[in-house]
């Protein structure tokens, strides 16, 4: 079976993509299984200019097809921030917590109808020959007023799902698969490798 290097720094997202790309005819490999030690400056504006940087990065350094993202919070009350700086929100090598804390903060008085959110994930698919393919999917939610959960990683414990009335951190990564935007974007994901690339 051919590799699909998948482009992630974060092993919850990388868990994630194991059960999300399993199916697929592709062995799927991480950057420390291939040696890859790559910092990718996240200097793009959009996430969409960003999973790109990344996924082309990493296809050009291991000449493997590659699967990266970006992806980020947007808070509608905030004007959609923190989006593509999510990861750096509370200043770089800041923790989850300090995070949460910050936009909690942020939103301190606002009403539970003004705190609608969306997660937001964009999937670049590069291939060692430069072309590059991009998909994406939505999770719309609201931000609670304190975490609740255990699960997940980065803002789940504050990402609150109406429909399922729990924080996306008390969602088994199954479960958090099947309504996440990285799901949705993965579904797109895997259509387009089956047509294009196989
Ligand atoms: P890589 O770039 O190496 O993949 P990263 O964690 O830095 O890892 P991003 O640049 O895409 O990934 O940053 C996205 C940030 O947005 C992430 O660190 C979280 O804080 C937040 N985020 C994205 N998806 C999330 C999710 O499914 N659940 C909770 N927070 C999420």
């Amino acid at each position: 079976m051919p590799k699909l290097l998948l482009a992630t720094t974060n092993p919850a997202k990388l868990r994630e993509y194991l059960l999300l790309l399993g199916d697929l005819p592709w062995r799927l490999v991480t950057p420390a299984e291939e040696g890859l030690k790559i910092v990718v400056d996240e200097t793009g504006t959009t996430l969409e200019e960003n999973a790109k940087l990344k996924a082309s990065a990493y296809a050009d350094q291991s000449q493997l097809l590659t699967l990266a993202d970006d992806s980020g919070l947007e808070v509608d009350v905030l004007g959609g921030e923190p989006g593509p700086l999510s990861s750096r929100y509370a200043g770089q090598g800041a923790s989850d917590k300090e995070k949460m804390a910050l936009l909690l903060s942020r939103l301190r008085g606002i009403p539970w109808e003004r705190r609608s959110a969306c997660f937001r994930c964009v999937i670049a698919i590069a291939s060692p020959r430069g072309g590059i393919e991009l998909c994406g999917g939505e999770c719309q939610g609201a931000i609670s007023f304190q975490p609740r959960g255990g699960q997940g990683f980065g803002y789940d414990p504050i990402f609150y799902l109406p429909q399922r009335g729990k924080t996306m951190a008390e969602l088994s990564v199954e479960e958090k698969n099947k309504l996440s935007h990285r799901g949705k974007a993965a579904e797109k994901a895997c259509q387009l490798l089956r047509e294009i690339y196989s």
